[in-house]
Order: structure tokens, then sequence, then C-alpha cells
């Protein structure tokens, strides 16, 4: 363990040492053409070696319980770096993880990813990796995606309790109810395993045992695209700016998927009034007559609190909801359940709308305009709040007054 006042010298001495010996990546994102973007992509994919990530320097340090209550982490591994210019040293770090629930046949699209991911911002902080997956990940999935990232990662299996039928769910109703939205052409709508992964989403993948020990998450889905240079820490910016959740994209949901979710809702804040702040962001989920208006952040992306999901009145609001069955006989999505869950119990100053990442998961864009565009590939007229103003949501987000 490297005594604390010893730490400033060691990691000026890395430094020095490291500004040295470091060479430049082989290649560079930063040019302003997505046909370019894809070519060096498509490189290195199938060159996982020629990906150079600066090398870290990791500096062990213990963290008091003092420090950080919340968290059971007794040590974290800070990270000392040198970029690609050689001028920057990043000390900083929040105690946060990308968390990406996904399968071994998403492999590629998630190495198409993760390698923007890394370029546009990951390759100066490191920030750890959790994946999660309710089969066990294979040896090539692990190799493969260490290869073109720069933090740790760690692989974890579902519990099977939580990618499961609760007892009180009658699966009987639940098949039936996947037949018939099958048969009205409901998007996903006779698809099991996608109604698994949406309650996994809402309700647990926070518990997860590898989430423990983090306090913030970003959450990453494979084939989405990250087009513009993010030169500061976001998980920073929530954590000093006091946000608890950050979106890119906000929508209407399709109404077929989610019929009782509203009355649900509707029912869980009548009888946990106690739970409810005086202030929130109901605005943002209802309409000039007080109905629900559709609007959700999409869960796709999300930056966000872990403590915000494991708290008590969140848990409270997902067990309601979990109970009363539509994870199952509808097929409740996470994003909506989220963003009621959002609009609940935060308060508008404590969600923040990312307009500045360049983000798309098809086939929506959020696209940075103007001087914001200038390190980015996409292009400004498409991001959906200016493309589709009706279906989007975040304008009407942004208009709201903060309490
Ligand atoms: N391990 C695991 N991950 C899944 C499963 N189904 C979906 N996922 C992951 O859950 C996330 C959401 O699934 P998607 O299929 O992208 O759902 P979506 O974004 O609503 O739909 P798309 O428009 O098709 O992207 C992604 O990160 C998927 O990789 C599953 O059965 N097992
Ligand atoms: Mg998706």
């Amino acid at each position: 363990m490297l005594n604390i006042k010893w730490r400033p010298v060691a990691i000026i001495a890395a430094v020095v040492l490291l500004v040295h010996f470091l060479v430049r990546p082989a290649y560079n994102f930063s040019q302003a053409d997505a046909g370019d973007l894809q070519a060096d992509r498509e490189k290195a994919i199938l060159e996982p070696t020629d990906m150079k990530h600066p090398l870290p320097v990791t500096v062990t340090v213990t963290k008091s319980a003092e420090s950080s209550p919340q968290t059971v982490t007794s040590v974290i591994k800070e990270t000392v770096y040198v970029n690609n210019d050689d001028t920057d040293v990043v000390l900083e770090r929040a105690n946060a993880a990308f968390v990406i629930l996904t399968r071994n046949k998403d492999l590629k699209q998630l190495r198409e990813t993760l390698v923007q991911l890394e370029d546009r911002f990951n390759r100066r902080y490191h920030y750890p990796y959790v994946f999660l997956n309710n089969e066990q990940f294979s040896d090539e999935f692990k190799e493969k995606i260490q290869d073109v990232v720069s933090g740790e990662c760690q692989f974890g299996l579902i519990p099977e309790e939580h990618w499961s039928y609760p007892e009180f769910i009658n699966q009987t109703r639940a098949a039936e109810a996947r037949q018939d939205m099958h048969n009205r052409k409901v998007i996903y709508g006779g698809n099991e395993s996608y109604r698994h992964m949406c309650r996994y989403e809402s309700g647990f993948f926070f518990r997860h045992p590898l989430m423990d020990q983090y306090k913030w998450y970003w959450r990453v889905e494979p084939g989405v695209k990250f087009a513009c240079e993010i030169d500061y820490d976001p998980f920073l910016f929530m954590e000093q700016n006091n946000k608890k959740y950050g979106f890119t994209i906000s929508i209407k949901e399709y109404i077929e998927t989610i019929p009782t979710l509203w009355n649900t809702t509707m029912d869980f804040m009548n009888k946990h009034k106690d739970l409810i702040p005086a202030t929130n962001l109901m605005e943002f989920v209802t309409d000039k007559d007080g109905n629900y208006n559709r609007c959700h952040f999409w869960s796709n992306f999300e930056i966000g609190s872990l403590d915000f999901l494991r708290s008590d009145q969140y848990l409270a609001y997902f067990d309601h909801l979990d109970r009363a069955g539509g994870f199952f006989y509808e097929r409740w999505g996470d994003a909506p359940v989220h963003s009621l869950g959002v609009s609940m119990f935060l308060n508008k100053n404590e969600v923040h709308w990312f307009e500045d990442i360049g983000y798309y998961h098809g086939p929506l864009w959020n696209c940075p305009k103007g001087n914001a565009n200038k390190k980015c590939w996409c292009p400004e007229e498409e991001s959906i709040e200016i493309k589709n103003r009706g279906w989007s949501c975040t304008l009407d987000f942004k208009e709201l007054p903060n309490p």
C-alpha cells in the first residue's frame, strides 16, 4: 500500500515516465465524416491489437468508510492518466461503471459500440464495465470485449429469481396475453424474453451484487452509436450538480404496451402519499388536463444514481407494479417505468438532458446543434426533438419550470 504522503511523488514520477514512452494511437476518430468513422471502426474490430489505449498507471488507495459511506468498497483504483497529447492528467473519478445487459450473440454489435464509447470518452477515464447476462458469457465474448476497452471488466450471471416468473404470476394468462399481442402485431408483443428483460431493467439490474460497490451507472446497449467527443466526465457532472437521472432522447410510448400502467401508478400514488415529495416532475408525464401523455426518457441511454434506484420509494413503486403483473400480462417497458419513478420522486433540477452527447439508438438521434456539433459526425437536423417535435418530449421537458 502506497503511503498517502508519497502519492503525489509517485504520480508525478509516473506521469514523467509515461510522457517519454507513450506512443500516439494508430488512428483517430475525430474526423467529421460518418463514412470514415465506419471504416475506422471496422478496422478496429478486425485488428483489435491496433487499439492503443494509453497505458494507465494505477495507484491503489484505501478509502475510509467515512469518505464513501454509501458504498461497501474499501479499496478502489484511481487511474493516473496521460492522454494522447501527453498533456492532461485525470486524477478524479466518480464511483461509477457502465452497465450492459447483453448476450453472447451481441458480441459484434457491442464491440462496435464500445470502440466508439472508448474513443469518444472512456480512453481518458477508464471507467469499469459490468456486463450482465441471464446465461453464462462465453470465453470468446469476454476476451473479445476486453480487447477493445480500457476499463476493468466484470461479467455477471443474473440470479434466476430475477429472470423468471414470480409465484404470483399466472403463466397461462401471460402466454395468452403474448399470443393476443402477437396477433395484434404489437412491437415485441409475443416475445417472452423481452418481458423478462424489461422487468429486469426496471427492478433488478441495480441490485446485482456486481453493482453494489458503485454509486453511478451509465447504461449502454449493443449497437448504439456515440458521435461526439465527450471531453468532460458526465458522472462527475451528475455528482457535482446534484443530478440523479440523465437522458438523451425522450419520446411517447406505444399505448398498446402499457394500457394499465398509468392507472396502476395512480393507485400507488394514492396508497403511498407519504412517499411522494411535495414537488416533483409529474408535469413531464401529464398533459394540461392531468392525463398521461405517454412521455418517457428512452432508457437505452441512462446516466443515473444507483442510490435513487435502490431507494425505498423506488423499490416500493417497482414492487407495486410487479405485483400488478403488467410486465407479463401487458408488456410494460423499463423506459416508462423508470420515467414514472423519476417523475414521481425527483424534481426537474435533478434530471438532466445530455443535449451535448451525440447518441444513436435506431432509429433515433440525439445530436448537438451549432458550435456543440463541431466535434460530432451526426447531422443536427436529425436530432429527434427537432425532426419530430410531436413524438419527442424533450423540448417540453426543457420548458418545464424548476421548483
Ligand atoms: N442477456 C440478455 N440480454 C437481453 C435479452 N434481451 C434483450 N437484452 C438486452 O437488453 C437490452 C434491451 O434489449 P433490446 O432488444 O435492445 O430492446 P429495445 O432497445 O427495446 O429494442 P430494439 O429497438 O430492438 O433495440 C439490450 O442491451 C439487449 O442486449 C436477453 O434475453 N438476454
Ligand atoms: Mg435496444
